[in-house]
């Protein structure tokens, strides 16, 4: 028979148990009360070394920009970005990048810190290169992606989205660049045909596999939101600040959204006739049905973005035309569209952190009206 421990043994072993577990029991207090006091740096700090057994790390995490990993509002979405190795294979024998990116970390904190230049934003995307274009170092992208941005008076706010959007991007080891299209002049905004721009020009330059059509204003606050296309026309923004993190509609489809190039030439690409605020993006939302395709999105968890707050725009004025329009979509989605826009490029300038193209998209009246 199996003898089994002595008694004197049995109770010394469960007396140094008891010790164990009432000296974890008050340290776990003390940290409780600590946590509560307001050291939750020091002590995610000390959880930190106790989990990965290594002071380097831990010191690192405690630099200012990167200190506390575990709360997404103090996650800096620059975090240890510079840690990427520059690989010293050459570039066409680099293998290809994991299915899912070991950069990508959740959510971060979005602010807006008065003082940022684009100057900053340039330092700290030490591997982006002219025209804000990104390849990941150390592996073969299997995603081309290209960012629209249609724009006009708006630098401010550009600042604030290049400064998220490119550590964003590379979390996700992506292939991309970003493309700011610029309306020329004075005339009412036009947000869809500004982007059928976008389409044409970075087609242009690149294959790129996915087009990702994005508002300004509006800054992602989680890196598992892939900028990535989908089996269907994916709308992306749909957990936005200013609708209370909800869709407004079930067809909303404005903000962000992306599309492959087959999807985006199924549906005749965009309208060119909304000028002014509003109904382009429930254009949008119609082709996609009308051309036989669903629309896809992320989950409400990670589709979030924060809107930068700002004044209603000077020549982007609410469309009165917008339900006329809207109404006849169905009759005009295949006359009017990426097969019939009319535009001339101004310039094409190749800025350091995005391909900036200023463009004359005309008037109702057409690109050169007879006065
Ligand atoms: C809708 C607008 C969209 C806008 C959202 C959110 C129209 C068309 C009405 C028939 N649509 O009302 O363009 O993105 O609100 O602000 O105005």
């Amino acid at each position: 028979p199996k003898r089994s421990p002595s008694r004197p043994t049995r109770t010394m072993m469960s007396s140094k148990l008891r010790y164990l577990v009432m000296f974890l029991g008050v340290q776990l207090v003390v940290m409780a009360l600590l946590y509560r006091e307001g050291y939750q740096k020091r002590v995610a700090y000390f959880f930190r070394i106790l989990r990965k057994g290594e002071v380097s790390q831990a010191t690192t995490v405690m630099q200012p920009a990167t200190h506390n990993v575990t709360d997404p509002r103090f996650r800096d979405i620059y975090a240890n970005l510079s840690l990427q190795a520059k690989s010293t294979v050459k570039e066409e024998l680099l293998p290809y990048c994991p299915t899912e990116s070991p950069l990508i970390s959740g959510p971060f904190r979005v602010t807006f810190p008065s003082k940022l230049t684009l100057e900053d934003v340039k330092r700290k995307n030490p591997l982006v290169v002219r025209g804000g274009r990104y390849r990941p170092p150390d592996c073969e992208s299997k995603h081309r992606t290209a960012v629209i941005i249609p724009h006009r008076n708006r630098e401010h706010h550009l600042k604030y989205l290049l400064y998220y959007l490119h550590p964003f991007l590379q979390r996700q080891q992506l292939n991309y660049g970003i493309y700011v299209i610029h309306q020329a002049g004075n005339y009412t905004f036009n947000r869809a045909k500004l982007l059928n721009v976008g389409f044409k020009e970075a087609m242009k330059e690149e294959e790129w596999t996915c087009m990702f059509y994005h508002d300004v204003d509006l800054i992602p606050e989680d890196d598992r939101n892939l900028y990535t296309c989908d089996r269907h026309p994916k709308h992306v923004s749909i957990a936005m600040d200013k609708f209370g993190y909800k869709l407004p509609y079930n067809t909303y489809f404005g903000g962000v959204s992306a599309l492959t190039p087959e999807q985006y030439l199924k549906m005749n690409g965009f309208p060119n006739n909304y000028w002014g605020w509003g109904g382009e993006d429930d254009d949008i939302a119609v082709r996609v049905a009308l051309s036989g395709m669903l629309i896809s999105r992320p989950s409400v968890q990670v589709g979030r973005y924060k809107m930068i707050k700002h004044e209603h725009d000077k020549g982007n004025e609410e469309n009165p035309k917008r339900f006329n329009l809207l109404a006849k979509t169905r009759r005009t989605w295949k006359q009017d569209g990426m097969n019939t826009m009319e535009y001339r490029v101004l310039s094409k300038e190749y800025m350091p952190l995005y391909t900036n193209i200023t463009v004359d998209i005309g008037s109702e009246k057409g690109l050169h009206p007879r006065t």
